[in-house]
């Protein structure tokens, strides 16, 4: 590994480390294909420890580095188990609700998704944070329409954040560490 590093990548690497001497637990949820695990790879640069939680009726997977627990799994199609989505989500510091901006035809599942999970009401004071993935793709929605689009206005009421990022080209990752880490603390002050 070379000695020196760009300052882009060093900010990155400060605020990794930052993030996982912090005492936190999430839940990562979307569409299949959103880019879930590539955002995990790149928050830990891949170094995590994996367990399959075994569940019936969809795949969740946990991995834990440092402090940090991140449970994720892929939604959608399984409206049936929805009745689970409380049960792996209570109690952890934030939701980061992963969605592929670019992907027009699935918008109005990842919108009806979110909305379903942000109903229940035991997740109530758990705060979110909507990750529109994919913003180097062309057609992408940005943070003004995601907002528009996923009609997070009606969620005025509780704490929901919305970012575009790109997890594979490292776009606004450092924004997503530091919401998180400020969460994290906030949820220890409470
Ligand atoms: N263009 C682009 N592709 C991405 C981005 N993030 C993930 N992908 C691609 O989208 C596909 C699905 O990603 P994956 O992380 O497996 O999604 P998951 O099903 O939500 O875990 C893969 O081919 C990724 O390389 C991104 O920011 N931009
Ligand atoms: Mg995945």
């Amino acid at each position: 590994m070379s000695a020196i590093l760009s300052p882009i990548h060093s900010l990155l690497e400060w605020i990794r480390n930052l993030f996982f001497h912090e005492e936190m637990e999430l839940t990562l949820v979307g569409l299949h294909n959103s880019g879930k695990t590539t955002l995990v790879n790149v928050i830990s640069s891949g170094q995590f420890q994996e367990d399959m939680i075994p569940t019936v009726g969809f795949n969740m997977r946990k991995v834990t580095k440092g402090n940090v627990t991140m449970k994720m799994w892929d939604i959608g199609g399984q409206p049936r188990f929805r009745g689970m989505w409380e049960r792996y989500c209570r109690g952890v510091t934030a939701i980061v609700f992963v969605l592929d901006a670019a992907d027009h035809d699935r918008l109005p599942a990842a919108r009806a998704e979110l909305k379903a999970l942000l109903d229940k009401p035991l997740l109530a004071s758990i705060p979110v944070l909507v990750l529109g993935n994919k913003n180097d793709l062309e057609g992408a929605l940005d943070e003004e329409k995601l907002i528009h689009t996923l009609g997070l206005q009606q969620f005025a009421d509780r704490e929901v954040s919305c970012y575009s990022i790109s997890a594979k080209h490292r776009i606004k990752i450092e924004e997503v560490l530091k919401w998180l880490i400020d969460h994290a603390r906030s949820s220890r002050q409470a």
